[in-house]
């Protein structure tokens, strides 16, 4: 039996947008599978130094994409991260860059626990819109997307339009 093609779909934007909100309902109703790279650096410890100011550890970039690289080339795979400049190009059909207001960002932070210095740069992050701009540098301008991540009816207005690309995109791939 053919196996279906499936695509790659790179959900990022500043922390704190919504992107594991969305990612996880996503993957829900359509089957896609889910990966928050945060998480899976976590489990396999796939850390290279320590970040002193921020009081974390250094993603290693490299065994992150060699974890995932087979994953990736079956397909239909969400990634779920706050950056996007280190993957292939390749691996994604389409990336979404979440954005959120800056008064309902810095509410979101405060109450995940962010104070002082991390609560400012990631709110500052968002203003700059880095991560859109970082998108935009790394994948063709086209397949890049803003989405308003503010309210429950913006998440579940995504949801719609996102299982209707993947649909489409399946119809036309198959
Ligand atoms: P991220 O994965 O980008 O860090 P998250 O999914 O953990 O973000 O969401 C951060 C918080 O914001 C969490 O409490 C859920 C809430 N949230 C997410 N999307 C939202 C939306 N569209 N409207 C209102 N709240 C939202």
């Amino acid at each position: 039996m053919r196996i279906m093609k499936r695509p790659n779909i790179l959900l990022t934007g500043t922390p704190g947008v919504g992107k594991t909100t969305l990612g996880k309902e996503l993957a829900q109703r359509t089957g896609l599978n889910y990966v928050n790279v945060g998480d899976l650096a976590q489990e396999g410890q796939l850390f290279d130094g320590f970040d002193e100011e921020y009081q974390c550890p250094i993603l290693d970039e490299d065994r992150v994409v060699d974890e995932l690289e087979d994953k990736m080339g079956d397909g239909g795979v969400i990634i779920d991260y706050h950056g996007c400049d280190f993957f292939p190009e390749r691996w994604f059909h389409i990336v979404f860059v979440l954005r959120t207001d800056n008064t309902s960002l810095y509410n979101r932070l405060e109450s995940r626990g962010y104070t002082g210095k991390k609560l400012q740069d990631n709110v500052q992050c968002e203003i700059f819109q880095t991560i859109y701009e970082e998108a935009m540098e790394a994948y063709k301008e086209e397949i890049v997307h803003q989405l308003p991540s503010n309210t429950p009816q913006d998440l579940e207005r995504n949801l719609e339009q996102i299982v209707q690309w993947i649909e489409q995109w399946m119809k036309d791939n198959n």
